[in-house]
């Protein structure tokens, strides 16, 4: 399928066309679309019609052969849309949309399946009255084509009722999720996430740390290559600790998504510390970060401890990198720099932690198997009555086992 995308430049506008151009192009690749053509346009103001002017829609009729769709590189109105189909008479979408379209053919999971429904469904809504016929039964409609208003009141009820059902059965999957992280606090395990624009390194730094080489997640050099969330216990300086791999971020990510993945980011927010990962090959790294720390702010994170893990320095790319604070230079894939990540990752997660002495007696059996498989121990020793164990633990996990505790 050939591509011709459109960028503007106007006064206002937040970020590097440029760059941007080509991230679309990435896009346009995820999804088996080839970029035939660029075509730019610097406006004054955005003409709320045509999104271009009217002059640069006839310059690109004039160069549609061999080009199956144009593509801008701004979310376009559904008014806009209608218009600039009615003049090519070709397919013309936007940004959005394909992210949609990748998020779509990655979603495997049941959640991230229904995630996308909601999304796609909330972004169709209100372009129905503006799609010609044949794109139309391509994005799901209905398929019966009647005339007019009526048949497309029928559609907008046939989404609105596909995004509802789809709404009902998230809040299910949600809730069982919910529990989970429940019983995982329950466990007094740290949690920590890895954050990150999109094909950072977030899925290769995982696995790096993940000890069971059979639960190695997807890594792959494609934008969107994790849609699902997955948590794997890792050991942090021999501390049992959580470690989530989620969906990476993109500049102007669309609203909807952020609004249909906040059950799957509330992992995100519930986290006790981020790691956010920085691909310093890439010369808009800085960009990407602000992106990233917005998306975060959206979703409602605040106060979570962040270290940066600025990826990738095998490739030796970028050396002036001014860091922010507290960070770590590291390369998931050479596996350099991982043991001072960890230095890093305690120096935050356990640094009030103290140590202490305890007497478990063999009837409490239990009590040292639990101590055992999730806090540090750094030493134990069986005793004629009971077993003796120095642990590190946080103070306030302490109070549970106070009655074993030796006095000094
Ligand atoms: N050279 C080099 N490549 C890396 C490094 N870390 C990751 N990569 C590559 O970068 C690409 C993206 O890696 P992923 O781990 O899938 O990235 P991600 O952040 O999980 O991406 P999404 O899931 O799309 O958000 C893959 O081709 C990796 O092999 C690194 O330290 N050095
Ligand atoms: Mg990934």
């Amino acid at each position: 399928m050939g591509a011709l995308i459109v960028g503007v430049k106007y006064k206002e506008m937040n970020y590097d066309l440029d760059n941007s151009l080509i991230e679309l192009e990435e896009l346009c690749k995820a999804c088996n679309i080839q970029v035939v053509k660029r075509c730019i346009q610097n406006l004054d103001r955005i003409n709320p019609s045509l999104y271009i002017g009217t002059g640069k829609v006839q310059e690109i009729k004039a160069q549609l052969d061999g080009i199956d769709i144009v593509i801008f590189n701004e979310e376009l109105s559904p008014l806009q849309v209608k218009n600039l189909t009615d003049i090519l008479d070709v397919e013309v979408t936007d940004r959005t949309d394909l992210i949609l379209r990748i998020f779509e053919v990655r979603a495997k999971s049941k959640e991230s399946k229904l995630q996308v429904e909601i999304a796609k469904g909330q972004y169709l809504l209100p372009r129905l009255a503006g799609m010609k016929e044949h794109l139309y039964s391509q994005q799901g409609g209905s398929g019966f084509r009647g005339s007019g208003e009526k048949q497309l009141e029928l559609d907008r009820r046939l989404i609105s009722n596909q995004i509802a059902q789809a709404k009902r059965q998230l809040a299910k999957i949600v809730k069982q999720r919910q529990n989970q992280r429940k019983r995982r606090k329950n466990n007094e395990m740290k949690v920590i996430a890895l954050v990150g624009y999109t094909n950072s390194g977030k899925s290769t730094l995982m696995n790096a740390f993940c000890l069971n080489k059979n639960k190695q997640v997807l890594q792959k050099d494609m934008l969107f290559a994790t849609l699902q969330t997955a948590t794997r216990n890792v050991l942090i300086n021999k501390h049992a600790c959580l470690l989530t791999d989620t969906v990476g971020f993109i500049d102007r990510l669309p609203h909807h998504l952020i609004q249909a993945f906040r059950s799957t980011l509330e992992e995100v927010v519930e986290a006790d510390l981020l790691i956010h990962v920085v691909d310093t090959s890439n010369p808009n790294y800085e960009a990407y970060i602000e992106t990233t720390n917005q998306v975060l702010n959206e979703l409602g994170v605040k106060d979570t401890p962040m270290i940066y893990a600025y990826n990738k320095v095998d490739l030796n790319k970028y050396g002036f990198i001014v860091p922010i604070e507290p960070y770590v230079f590291i390369s998931a894939k050479e596996r350099i720099g991982l043991d001072q990540l960890e230095t890093v990752i305690s120096s935050i997660l356990f640094k009030d932690y103290a140590i202490y002495d305890l007497n478990i007696p063999y009837q409490d059996g239990e009590v040292f198997k639990y101590l055992h498989q999730h806090s540090l121990v750094l030493e134990f020793q069986y005793l004629e009555d009971s077993i003796y164990l120095k642990i590190e633990m946080h103070p306030s996990q302490i109070a549970k086992y106070s009655k074993y505790l030796l006095k000094n």
